[in-house]
Protein backbone atom coordinates (compact mmCIF):
# COMPACT_ATOMS: atom_id res chain seq x y z
CA UNK A 1 0.00 0.00 0.00
CA UNK A 2 1.55 3.54 -0.90
CA UNK A 3 2.06 5.60 2.10
CA UNK A 4 1.66 9.50 1.76
CA UNK A 5 4.29 11.50 3.21
CA UNK A 6 3.24 14.87 4.70
CA UNK A 7 5.58 17.46 3.83
CA UNK A 8 7.45 18.71 7.62
CA UNK A 9 5.88 22.44 7.70
CA UNK A 10 8.25 25.15 7.33
CA UNK A 11 10.08 26.44 10.42
CA UNK A 12 11.98 29.85 10.88
CA UNK A 13 15.51 29.82 12.70
CA UNK A 14 14.50 29.43 16.07
CA UNK A 15 12.60 26.57 14.75
CA UNK A 16 8.71 28.27 14.98
CA UNK A 17 6.09 27.89 12.42
CA UNK A 18 4.29 30.75 10.76
CA UNK A 19 1.03 29.36 12.83
CA UNK A 20 2.73 30.88 15.99
CA UNK A 21 2.82 34.34 14.53
CA UNK A 22 -0.90 34.43 14.33
CA UNK A 23 -3.47 36.07 16.50
CA UNK A 24 -7.19 35.73 16.68
CA UNK A 25 -9.25 35.66 13.78
CA UNK A 26 -9.76 39.59 12.35
CA UNK A 27 -13.43 41.20 13.05
CA UNK A 28 -12.61 43.95 10.67
CA UNK A 29 -14.30 44.45 7.36
CA UNK A 30 -13.24 42.11 4.41
CA UNK A 31 -10.71 43.85 2.42
CA UNK A 32 -9.94 46.70 4.86
CA UNK A 33 -6.37 47.00 3.76
CA UNK A 34 -5.77 46.63 7.78
CA UNK A 35 -6.19 43.02 7.75
CA UNK A 36 -2.88 43.11 4.31
CA UNK A 37 -1.35 44.65 6.90
CA UNK A 38 -0.88 42.17 9.58
CA UNK A 39 -0.44 39.84 7.47
CA UNK A 40 2.89 41.50 6.46
CA UNK A 41 3.79 41.90 10.35
CA UNK A 42 3.25 37.97 10.84
CA UNK A 43 5.18 36.74 7.54
CA UNK A 44 8.02 39.72 8.42
CA UNK A 45 8.58 38.65 12.32
CA UNK A 46 8.32 35.00 11.53
CA UNK A 47 10.95 35.34 8.39
CA UNK A 48 13.16 37.42 10.90
CA UNK A 49 12.58 34.55 13.75
CA UNK A 50 11.93 36.73 16.30
CA UNK A 51 10.69 35.13 19.57
CA UNK A 52 7.14 36.28 20.24
CA UNK A 53 7.55 36.43 23.79
CA UNK A 54 10.33 39.37 23.43
CA UNK A 55 7.64 41.19 21.63
CA UNK A 56 4.88 43.94 23.16
CA UNK A 57 2.30 44.71 20.78
CA UNK A 58 0.83 48.75 21.68
CA UNK A 59 -1.91 50.57 20.15
CA UNK A 60 -4.37 53.14 20.89
CA UNK A 61 -8.11 53.22 20.09
CA UNK A 62 -9.50 52.56 15.70
CA UNK A 63 -9.99 49.84 13.30
CA UNK A 64 -6.56 49.60 13.08
CA UNK A 65 -5.02 49.89 16.99
CA UNK A 66 -7.61 46.35 17.04
CA UNK A 67 -4.87 45.08 14.79
CA UNK A 68 -2.32 43.86 17.27
CA UNK A 69 -5.43 41.28 18.19
CA UNK A 70 -5.13 39.31 15.07
CA UNK A 71 -0.77 38.87 15.05
CA UNK A 72 1.31 36.92 17.54
CA UNK A 73 -1.04 35.91 20.27
CA UNK A 74 1.64 34.92 22.49
CA UNK A 75 3.17 38.46 22.76
CA UNK A 76 2.63 40.99 25.35
CA UNK A 77 -0.30 43.33 24.40
CA UNK A 78 -1.70 46.83 25.90
CA UNK A 79 -4.43 48.55 24.19
CA UNK A 80 -4.21 52.65 25.45
CA UNK A 81 -6.34 55.06 25.77
CA UNK A 82 -7.09 56.95 22.28
CA UNK A 83 -3.81 58.77 20.92
CA UNK A 84 -1.84 57.45 24.04
CA UNK A 85 -0.13 54.56 22.69
CA UNK A 86 3.29 56.50 22.67
CA UNK A 87 3.82 57.11 26.33
CA UNK A 88 2.30 53.72 27.32
CA UNK A 89 5.41 52.01 24.98
CA UNK A 90 8.03 54.38 26.07
CA UNK A 91 6.62 53.01 29.85
CA UNK A 92 7.12 49.40 28.68
CA UNK A 93 10.34 50.15 27.89
CA UNK A 94 11.75 51.93 30.32
CA UNK A 95 10.67 49.23 32.65
CA UNK A 96 11.99 46.56 30.56
CA UNK A 97 14.39 47.67 27.38
CA UNK A 98 14.99 43.98 26.37
CA UNK A 99 11.49 43.96 25.06
CA UNK A 100 10.70 44.25 21.02
CA UNK A 101 7.65 46.93 20.94
CA UNK A 102 5.29 47.13 18.00
CA UNK A 103 2.98 50.13 17.74
CA UNK A 104 -0.23 49.99 15.32
CA UNK A 105 -1.90 53.34 15.35
CA UNK A 106 -4.31 54.77 13.09
CA UNK A 107 -4.50 58.23 11.30
CA UNK A 108 -6.44 59.68 13.34
CA UNK A 109 -5.33 57.83 16.42
CA UNK A 110 -1.97 59.01 15.15
CA UNK A 111 -2.63 62.34 13.50
CA UNK A 112 -5.38 63.89 15.94
CA UNK A 113 -5.99 63.06 19.11
CA UNK A 114 -2.33 61.53 19.39
CA UNK A 115 -0.21 63.73 17.41
CA UNK A 116 1.16 65.63 20.96
CA UNK A 117 2.49 62.13 21.91
CA UNK A 118 3.41 61.21 18.47
CA UNK A 119 5.80 64.12 18.20
CA UNK A 120 7.47 63.48 21.35
CA UNK A 121 8.07 59.78 21.02
CA UNK A 122 9.33 60.56 17.47
CA UNK A 123 12.49 63.02 18.96
CA UNK A 124 13.36 60.77 21.47
CA UNK A 125 14.07 58.28 18.91
CA UNK A 126 12.67 55.31 21.21
CA UNK A 127 13.50 51.51 20.11
CA UNK A 128 9.93 51.06 18.71
CA UNK A 129 8.47 50.24 15.21
CA UNK A 130 5.46 52.21 14.69
CA UNK A 131 2.90 51.68 12.15
CA UNK A 132 0.32 54.06 10.71
CA UNK A 133 -2.56 52.36 9.12
CA UNK A 134 -3.09 55.26 7.15
CA UNK A 135 -6.85 55.31 5.34
CA UNK A 136 -7.54 58.94 5.71
CA UNK A 137 -10.49 58.55 7.85
CA UNK A 138 -12.02 57.33 11.32
CA UNK A 139 -12.77 54.13 10.20
CA UNK A 140 -14.44 53.08 13.47
CA UNK A 141 -16.84 56.17 14.01
CA UNK A 142 -17.94 55.97 10.57
CA UNK A 143 -15.75 57.40 8.08
CA UNK A 144 -15.36 61.66 9.31
CA UNK A 145 -12.20 62.78 7.34
CA UNK A 146 -8.61 62.55 9.64
CA UNK A 147 -5.97 64.67 9.60
CA UNK A 148 -3.77 63.08 6.83
CA UNK A 149 -6.55 63.19 4.29
CA UNK A 150 -5.68 64.88 1.16
CA UNK A 151 -6.88 68.80 0.27
CA UNK A 152 -9.82 68.21 -2.11
CA UNK A 153 -10.76 64.29 -0.99
CA UNK A 154 -14.45 63.76 -1.10
CA UNK A 155 -16.34 62.08 1.68
CA UNK A 156 -19.29 59.49 -0.16
CA UNK A 157 -21.31 62.02 1.31
CA UNK A 158 -20.25 64.60 -0.62
CA UNK A 159 -18.24 66.90 1.46
CA UNK A 160 -14.46 67.93 0.76
CA UNK A 161 -11.69 68.43 2.94
CA UNK A 162 -10.49 71.76 2.47
CA UNK A 163 -7.43 71.20 4.77
CA UNK A 164 -4.26 70.79 4.12
CA UNK A 165 -2.66 67.07 5.08
CA UNK A 166 -0.01 66.18 7.75
CA UNK A 167 2.26 64.39 6.57
CA UNK A 168 3.27 61.96 9.49
CA UNK A 169 6.74 60.68 7.56
CA UNK A 170 7.78 64.49 6.94
CA UNK A 171 7.09 64.70 10.54
CA UNK A 172 8.83 62.30 12.11
CA UNK A 173 12.05 63.27 9.62
CA UNK A 174 11.82 66.69 10.87
CA UNK A 175 11.50 65.40 14.48
CA UNK A 176 14.01 62.83 15.17
CA UNK A 177 13.01 59.68 13.98
CA UNK A 178 15.98 57.63 12.71
CA UNK A 179 14.16 54.98 10.36
CA UNK A 180 10.90 56.44 8.05
CA UNK A 181 9.03 55.10 4.92
CA UNK A 182 5.78 55.08 3.61
CA UNK A 183 4.48 52.24 2.16
CA UNK A 184 0.81 50.68 0.70
CA UNK A 185 -0.67 47.70 2.33
CA UNK A 186 -1.06 46.48 -1.45
CA UNK A 187 2.32 46.15 -1.89
CA UNK A 188 3.80 42.87 -0.07
CA UNK A 189 7.15 42.97 -1.68
CA UNK A 190 8.03 46.54 -0.39
CA UNK A 191 6.25 46.77 2.91
CA UNK A 192 7.25 43.31 3.61
CA UNK A 193 11.16 44.95 3.34
CA UNK A 194 10.56 47.79 5.16
CA UNK A 195 9.03 45.76 8.26
CA UNK A 196 12.12 43.73 8.60
CA UNK A 197 14.18 46.80 8.07
CA UNK A 198 12.26 48.30 10.99
CA UNK A 199 13.12 44.66 12.91
CA UNK A 200 16.41 45.71 12.52
CA UNK A 201 16.60 49.03 13.76
CA UNK A 202 17.85 50.27 16.91
CA UNK A 203 15.64 53.78 17.12
CA UNK A 204 12.34 54.65 15.92
CA UNK A 205 11.14 53.24 12.98
CA UNK A 206 8.19 54.73 11.81
CA UNK A 207 6.23 53.45 8.76
CA UNK A 208 3.21 55.11 7.22
CA UNK A 209 1.09 52.64 5.59
CA UNK A 210 -1.37 53.97 2.93
CA UNK A 211 -4.27 51.12 4.26
CA UNK A 212 -7.90 51.82 2.29
CA UNK A 213 -10.63 51.67 4.30
CA UNK A 214 -13.21 49.68 2.21
CA UNK A 215 -16.40 50.56 4.13
CA UNK A 216 -16.05 54.30 4.25
CA UNK A 217 -12.90 55.89 1.70
CA UNK A 218 -12.36 54.03 -1.65
CA UNK A 219 -14.89 55.30 -3.55
CA UNK A 220 -13.69 57.62 -6.73
CA UNK A 221 -12.92 61.09 -5.05
CA UNK A 222 -10.61 59.45 -2.51
CA UNK A 223 -7.02 59.62 -2.14
CA UNK A 224 -6.35 56.61 -0.03
CA UNK A 225 -8.68 54.26 -2.44
CA UNK A 226 -7.14 51.26 -3.78
CA UNK A 227 -7.64 52.41 -7.24
CA UNK A 228 -5.92 55.88 -6.68
CA UNK A 229 -2.85 54.60 -4.60
CA UNK A 230 -2.42 52.18 -7.45
CA UNK A 231 -2.27 54.80 -9.92
CA UNK A 232 -0.65 57.29 -8.26
CA UNK A 233 2.11 55.42 -6.47
CA UNK A 234 6.05 56.48 -6.98
CA UNK A 235 7.92 53.54 -5.69
CA UNK A 236 11.50 55.74 -4.58
CA UNK A 237 13.44 52.62 -5.22
CA UNK A 238 13.26 48.77 -5.42
CA UNK A 239 13.42 47.23 -1.69
CA UNK A 240 14.96 43.82 -0.68
CA UNK A 241 15.63 43.11 2.46
CA UNK A 242 18.84 40.58 3.51
CA UNK A 243 18.85 39.15 7.58
CA UNK A 244 22.28 38.78 9.58
CA UNK A 245 21.78 35.93 9.34
CA UNK A 246 21.62 34.94 5.17
CA UNK A 247 25.14 35.84 3.22
CA UNK A 248 24.83 39.21 1.66
CA UNK A 249 25.25 38.10 -1.94
CA UNK A 250 24.19 41.46 -3.78
CA UNK A 251 25.02 42.02 -7.78
CA UNK A 252 24.44 45.32 -8.16
CA UNK A 253 25.88 48.54 -10.25
CA UNK A 254 26.99 50.46 -6.74
CA UNK A 255 25.85 53.87 -9.54
CA UNK A 256 22.46 52.44 -9.50
CA UNK A 257 21.78 51.01 -5.49
CA UNK A 258 22.47 51.90 -2.63
CA UNK A 259 23.28 49.41 0.68
CA UNK A 260 21.89 50.48 3.96
CA UNK A 261 23.73 48.00 7.08
CA UNK A 262 21.83 47.65 10.00
CA UNK A 263 22.85 48.04 13.61
CA UNK A 264 22.44 44.06 13.59
CA UNK A 265 24.23 43.13 10.29
CA UNK A 266 21.10 42.99 8.22
CA UNK A 267 21.85 45.14 5.09
CA UNK A 268 18.45 46.92 2.62
CA UNK A 269 19.42 47.20 -0.59
CA UNK A 270 18.04 50.09 -2.25
CA UNK A 271 17.63 50.02 -5.84
CA UNK A 272 16.98 53.24 -7.69
CA UNK A 273 14.34 53.68 -10.33
CA UNK A 274 15.59 56.60 -12.03
CA UNK A 275 15.67 59.72 -9.34
CA UNK A 276 19.02 60.10 -7.66
CA UNK A 277 18.40 59.53 -4.28
CA UNK A 278 20.43 59.24 -0.37
CA UNK A 279 18.08 57.62 1.87
CA UNK A 280 20.68 59.30 4.68
CA UNK A 281 19.86 63.02 3.71
CA UNK A 282 18.05 64.27 5.83
CA UNK A 283 17.06 67.55 4.08
CA UNK A 284 17.04 66.04 0.34
CA UNK A 285 14.22 63.50 2.29
CA UNK A 286 11.89 66.80 3.41
CA UNK A 287 12.60 68.24 0.14
CA UNK A 288 11.83 64.97 -1.69
CA UNK A 289 8.21 64.44 0.49
CA UNK A 290 7.28 68.31 -0.18
CA UNK A 291 7.46 67.95 -3.91
CA UNK A 292 5.49 64.77 -4.21
CA UNK A 293 2.75 66.53 -2.47
CA UNK A 294 2.66 69.39 -4.68
CA UNK A 295 2.34 67.29 -7.76
CA UNK A 296 0.04 64.82 -6.36
CA UNK A 297 2.15 61.84 -6.15
CA UNK A 298 2.04 58.94 -3.51
CA UNK A 299 6.09 58.61 -3.10
CA UNK A 300 6.48 55.51 -1.38
CA UNK A 301 9.71 53.22 -0.13
CA UNK A 302 12.51 54.17 2.53
CA UNK A 303 12.43 58.17 2.90
CA UNK A 304 15.27 58.31 6.05
CA UNK A 305 17.82 56.31 7.93
CA UNK A 306 20.51 57.33 10.42
CA UNK A 307 21.94 54.13 12.08
CA UNK A 308 24.12 56.14 14.20
CA UNK A 309 21.88 58.70 16.58
CA UNK A 310 21.63 57.30 20.41
CA UNK A 311 18.59 56.02 20.74
CA UNK A 312 16.25 57.21 23.94
CA UNK A 313 17.78 53.94 26.21
CA UNK A 314 21.55 54.80 25.28
CA UNK A 315 20.64 58.66 25.98
CA UNK A 316 19.32 57.46 29.38
CA UNK A 317 22.03 55.52 30.04
CA UNK A 318 20.22 52.80 31.43
CA UNK A 319 21.78 49.59 32.80
CA UNK A 320 21.89 46.72 30.47
CA UNK A 321 19.19 44.63 32.82
CA UNK A 322 14.85 45.16 32.91
CA UNK A 323 14.50 48.05 35.63
CA UNK A 324 10.97 46.30 36.45
CA UNK A 325 13.32 42.38 37.59
CA UNK A 326 15.94 44.71 39.37
CA UNK A 327 15.96 43.57 42.95
CA UNK A 328 15.10 46.42 45.56
CA UNK A 329 18.66 46.53 47.06
CA UNK A 330 19.68 47.98 43.37
CA UNK A 331 17.13 50.49 42.65
CA UNK A 332 16.27 51.84 45.99
CA UNK A 333 18.51 53.77 47.04
CA UNK A 334 19.77 53.21 50.97
CA UNK A 335 19.43 54.86 54.09
CA UNK A 336 22.39 56.61 53.64
CA UNK A 337 21.97 58.55 50.34
CA UNK A 338 18.71 59.88 51.76
CA UNK A 339 20.10 61.13 54.90
CA UNK A 340 23.18 62.92 52.63
CA UNK A 341 20.43 64.78 50.72
CA UNK A 342 18.90 65.51 53.88
CA UNK A 343 21.67 66.84 55.16
CA UNK A 344 22.19 69.05 51.96
CA UNK A 345 18.64 70.51 52.41
CA UNK A 346 19.28 71.49 55.93
C1 LIG B 1 -10.91 59.92 23.99
C2 LIG B 1 -11.67 59.42 22.78
N1 LIG B 1 -12.13 60.29 21.87
C3 LIG B 1 -12.81 59.87 20.79
C4 LIG B 1 -13.05 58.54 20.63
C5 LIG B 1 -13.86 58.08 19.42
N2 LIG B 1 -13.03 57.43 18.42
C6 LIG B 1 -12.86 56.10 18.43
S1 LIG B 1 -11.88 55.55 17.20
C7 LIG B 1 -11.69 57.14 16.62
C8 LIG B 1 -10.86 57.45 15.39
C9 LIG B 1 -10.19 56.27 14.79
O1 LIG B 1 -9.59 56.63 13.60
P1 LIG B 1 -8.19 56.04 13.18
O2 LIG B 1 -7.20 56.15 14.26
O3 LIG B 1 -7.83 56.65 11.87
O4 LIG B 1 -8.48 54.46 13.03
P2 LIG B 1 -9.27 53.67 11.90
O5 LIG B 1 -10.55 53.27 12.55
O6 LIG B 1 -9.48 54.56 10.73
O7 LIG B 1 -8.38 52.52 11.59
C10 LIG B 1 -12.39 58.06 17.40
C11 LIG B 1 -12.42 59.51 17.13
C12 LIG B 1 -12.56 57.64 21.61
N3 LIG B 1 -12.73 56.32 21.51
N4 LIG B 1 -11.89 58.09 22.66
S1 LIG C 1 -14.62 50.46 8.75
FE1 LIG C 1 -12.94 50.77 7.30
S2 LIG C 1 -11.08 50.82 8.59
FE2 LIG C 1 -12.73 49.87 9.79
S3 LIG C 1 -12.52 47.66 9.46
FE3 LIG C 1 -14.01 48.43 7.97
S4 LIG C 1 -12.79 48.87 6.14
FE4 LIG C 1 -11.35 48.71 7.84
MG1 LIG D 1 -8.05 55.93 9.96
Amino acid sequence: MATTTVPPKKVNRIGLELATYRGGKTTLCAGCGHNSITERIIESFFEMGVDPKRVVKLSGIGCSSKSPAYFMGTSHGFNGVHGRMPSVATGAMLANRTLLPIGVSGDGDTASIGIGQFVHLMRRNLPIIYIIEDNGVYGLTKGQFSATADMGAKLKTGVINDLPPIDTCALAIELGATFVGRSFSGDKKQLLALIEGAIAHNGTAMLDVISPCVTFNDHEGSTKSYDYVKDHDEPLAEMSFIPFFEDIDVDYDPGTATTVSMHDGSHLVLKKLGRDYDPTDKCSALRLLTEAHEKGDVLTGLFYVNTERENFMQLLNLVDEPLATLPESRVRPPKSALDEVMEELR
